[in-house]
């Protein structure tokens, strides 16, 4: 036994004993993928190979890998001050994070929570979101209202919220209380469609029938992703989200979005909810936070709601019983800040939106490509579905990854999707390559 590894030790003996999330585990350790550094667009694998990154990470390093400003921010703070007492302690950075963020938030969205991942973001937003009614004296509010095909995590609420199958079947009853909108995806309706699909809006009125159900009285959220990532990019039908506004306003329910994905300039928007010019109760955002760099995620709410639990306990009380050891980590705020400094001074989210034609252009050439069935785009993301093979649902997506990556490039695999969301840095030669890759990779695929 050695004591430290060197990446020349990396055999497949030795990967045993770390199980990986979300990852079939024994071809994975049988077939290793690893890298070892990265730079802007592109990672370098242990073989010294170079992979295009055309999934930011994994949708969260908006601003490209290993940017200076950032990583030199977190050496300076990790230097001066490695942790700070979270609870009845401060330090002035995640002050600032909030001031900063709330200045670049939508409408009256102006406190933050700090997390660390968007998992704990999803089950803090849900939290408050019980708390919230349960102080104004509407504490039979319980019900939480998810979507099939909906991501958020994978703690006990988001997986009860969520609805995606394999993540929820094998963890017993879950939350109580829980119930779904129908998902908006329709190919027969909607298939290559660019942008917003125009059929689906009336989806959003299964919340009436919900209301119904249950009756508003019971009813304390409501949490989509504004376009559902995860899943494999669906995209919200025109009006959808207004919709769903307009009923939760006429019954009381909050509605939050999960913006771990679409946060941070992914639509060409600080915000999907700047995009879709629908303000929601409550955000939910991780990721492109830090881009990438160090955990962390954050709920952000309305004025009223960070008010209401302020008016409501009593002097010197705590007003909300909930948080973690790691909330607002200083290296964490040290990364936000820099990100969001990158993302200001490099117009970030203008340059993603300046892009998204290009994109849009761009990878619906890859319709009439053999076996694809779909593509779908908006802002900087990407679906594209292939026709699942016969008795073997995502194999030949899981194949496509498994070629891209052969050819230089990392792309995510979900079912017979294949999703697209790179840096917001990216240049139209590259997204050209991308497009050839993937081209070329499906086309030779059976
Ligand atoms: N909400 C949404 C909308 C997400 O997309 C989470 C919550 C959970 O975040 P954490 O930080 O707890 O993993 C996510 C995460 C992919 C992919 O390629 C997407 C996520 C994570 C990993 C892979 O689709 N989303």
């Amino acid at each position: 036994m050695t004591d430290t590894l060197s990446t020349s030790d990396l055999s497949p003996n030795n990967l045993e004993a770390c199980w990986m999330p979300f990852t079939a585990n024994r071809p994975f350790k049988a077939n290793p993928r690893l890298f070892v550094s990265a730079k802007d667009m592109h990672y370098t694998t242990v073989e010294g190979r170079k992979i295009l990154d055309g999934i930011a990470g994994m949708w969260c390093v908006n601003a490209g890998h290993c940017r200076p400003p950032i990583v030199e921010a977190v050496q300076r703070q990790v230097a001066k001050m490695d942790y700070s007492t979270a609870f009845q302690m401060g330090h002035p950075a995640q002050f600032e994070l909030a001031s900063r963020l709330s200045a670049i938030l939508p409408g009256d969205i102006d406190h933050a929570f700090f997390c660390n991942s968007g998992s704990e973001a999803v089950d803090t937003a849900l939290k408050i979101a019980l708390a919230y009614h349960r102080v104004r004296g509407e504490g039979a509010r319980t019900r939480l209202i998810g979507r099939e095909r909906g991501y958020h995590g994978v703690g006990f609420g988001g997986i009860s919220v969520g609805g995606i199958a394999p993540n929820r079947k094998f963890f017993g009853p879950l939350l109580n209380g829980v119930d779904h909108l129908p998902h908006t995806h329709n190919l027969e309706k909607n298939a290559f469609t660019k942008g917003e699909p125009g059929w689906g809006a009336h989806l959003a009125d299964a919340l009436e029938g919900l209301v119904t159900l249950h009756d508003a009285s019971t009813i304390a959220a409501v949490i989509v992703e504004p376009v559902a990532g995860s899943t494999g990019v669906l995209i919200p039908p025109k009006g959808y989200l207004k919709r769903l506004r307009e009923i939760c306003d006429k019954h009381g329910i909050l509605l939050i979005f999960d913006e771990v994905i679409t946060g941070f300039g992914r639509l060409g928007a600080s915000f999907a909810a700047d995009y879709f010019d629908v303000l929601p109760d409550m955000i939910t955002a991780a990721k492109g936070l830090t881009n990438g760099t160090v955990p962390m995620s954050a709920v952000f709410t309305r004025k009223g709601i960070y008010d209401t639990f302020m008016d409501a306990a009593p002097e010197g009380a705590i007003e909300l019983f909930h948080g973690y050891t790691y909330s607002g980590h200083p290296l964490a705020c040290a990364a936000a800040l820099a990100t969001l400094n990158v993302y200001r001074d490099e117009d970030l989210f203008a340059r993603a939106h300046g892009l998204a034609g290009y994109w849009e252009d761009a990878v619906h050439g890859l319709r009439g490509t053999k076996n694809v069935i779909d593509v779908r785009n908006l802002g900087l993301v990407a679906g594209i579905e292939v026709a699942p093979r016969d008795g073997k649902p995502g194999a030949r997506a899981a194949d496509a990854f498994l070629k891209c990556y052969e050819k230089g490039l990392l792309v995510r695999q979900t079912g017979d999707i294949i999703a697209l969301s790179p840096p917001l840095i990216i240049e139209k030669e590259q997204i050209d390559t991308i497009v050839s890759i993937l081209g070329d990779v499906l086309s030779a695929l059976d």
